[in-house]
């Protein structure tokens, strides 16, 4: 690595204003993968994402409720989706890299396909749209038919730099649902920091808070920290389940505690107390399999798809050809600037096509079950970073409430572009 364009890059980031895309990293930096891709995450190890699906009276092993049963089966599928999205890219000497900066209306379809020898985890599709790109916003879906399950969700995300990390925090949320049970589940996205900026090997760290709030009442508070916290280990986090949210106002509370690394192992046990690293074994992450992800060939692919778009720009980075990624790169942002400047004069805007932007204030929507989520979990419903509460005086002057929304509808009803 040339020690001199990175303490350039680190200037750059240093005078950084919030706005990802004015980041000019030097070309060894640089992911060719799209920053739209990085939401098909959410979609990894489908045995762990359906298995709530099944799990009902009759297969209780224990004098637990069902439903909080399922509540530690969800959160073991999530451990396994934080480990994909954070750790997954670092995984083998790895470190983080600037992803390409997704346009609005860029897609990516894919399916994770089912590989069990009785076909019995039917197939994952994934369908990503990038439906903002000032401030840059993601809509995420991943929907497996076979199982009647969906997780659908949006994230934005907004970066500031301290002295030695870029801290990110992410707007929007997820909704993980069993249709056939009629059971959602809110999941909140953590606060996260880059590591390691300085020495030339960035790497995401988790921290605060993020929440799980099931409308069976279930609520899970996950607690992160990383080295030298109060665990010496990176990536730690400790996790305390409770019957409802006024539960968890006394941590004495707490039905069961699961602790240990996300991206490694974790323990439980009852009650609020750290289980002893003899504690019962919740998940081991290298235990966990992950489908094959199965994108179409680029030839097949429409225009909008991401690996399509970005090809050229993305084998410049491979190759290390600066002059090209910046050309290639140029062509791409004069096309979206075009088509800008004609919608501004047909006073259009550009059609999302699978996503809808909910207004949680309007008349209509008042029974919304998200918003009952919200109100159970004691979560703000505004345009806040994820897992904000109302009484966070830090943002008494926002009072929008549009989020985006998956409309199965819509992408049912898709004549062009297919998984
Ligand atoms: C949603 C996820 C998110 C996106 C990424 C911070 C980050 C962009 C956002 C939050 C996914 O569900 C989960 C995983 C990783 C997050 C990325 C890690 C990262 O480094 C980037 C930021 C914007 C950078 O690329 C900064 C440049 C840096 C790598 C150069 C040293």
């Amino acid at each position: 690595m040339s020690t001199s364009s990175w303490t350039s890059f680190l200037r750059s980031i240093a005078s950084y204003n919030g706005d990802l895309s004015s980041l000019t990293a030097p070309p060894f930096i640089l992911s060719p993968t799209s920053l739209l891709e990085y939401s098909q995450y959410w979609g990894t190890n489908t045995e762990l994402l359906v298995a709530p699906a099944s799990m009902t009276e009759s297969v209780a092993d224990n004098d637990d409720p069902i439903e909080l049963t399922r509540l530690l089966a969800v959160i073991k599928w999530f451990l396994a989706t934080l480990n994909t999205q954070y750790a997954s890219r670092i995984r083998g000497n790895h470190s983080e890299k600037k992803p390409l900066n997704p346009f609005l209306g860029e897609v990516f379809v894919a399916k994770f396909k089912d590989q069990s020898d009785d076909k019995s985890l039917g197939d994952t599709e994934v369908i990503l749209e990038q439906v903002s790109h000032h401030p840059p916003v993601t809509g995420y879906a991943m929907l497996n038919r076979k199982h009647n399950t969906l997780l659908e969700g949006y994230n934005g995300i907004r970066a500031f730099m301290s002295t030695t990390a870029l801290n990110v925090r992410q707007y929007g949320h997820a909704v993980l649902e069993y249709k056939d049970l009629d059971e959602q589940y809110l999941i909140t996205l953590p606060p996260l920091h880059l590591e390691g900026l300085l020495t030339g090997s960035p790497r995401v760290e988790l921290e605060q808070k993020s929440y799980i709030q099931a409308s069976t009442g279930y609520y899970a508070v996950l607690e992160y920290s990383g080295k030298g916290y109060f665990s010496g280990r990176s990536n730690t986090f400790k996790c305390r389940i409770y019957k409802n949210y006024e539960q968890s106002l006394n941590k004495a509370n707490a039905l069961y505690t699961v602790s240990g690394q996300w991206s490694n192992t974790s323990t439980i046990g009852r009650g609020p107390e750290t289980p002893s690293s003899a504690g019962l074994m919740f998940l081991d992450m290298n235990k966990v399999k992950s489908e094959k992800l199965v994108v179409k060939p680029i030839s097949k692919q429409h225009h909008l798809e991401s690996r399509r778009a970005w090809q050229k720009v993305a084998e410049a980075i491979t190759k290390g050809d600066y002059k090209v990624i910046s050309d290639e790169k140029s062509k791409i942002e004069n096309h979206q600037r075009a088509l800008r400047k004609r919608e501004e004069i047909n006073e259009s805007a550009w059609e999302r096509r699978w996503y809808d932007d909910i207004d949680y204030t309007s008349e209509e929507h008042q029974n919304d079950r998200y918003i009952k989520l919200f109100e159970m979990a004691h979560l703000s419903a505004k345009n806040v970073p994820s897992g904000v509460r109302d009484t966070n005086s830090k943002y008494l002057n926002v009072d929008t409430k549009t989020h985006w929304r998956f409309n199965l509808a819509k992408f049912n009803a898709e004549k062009i572009i297919h998984c």
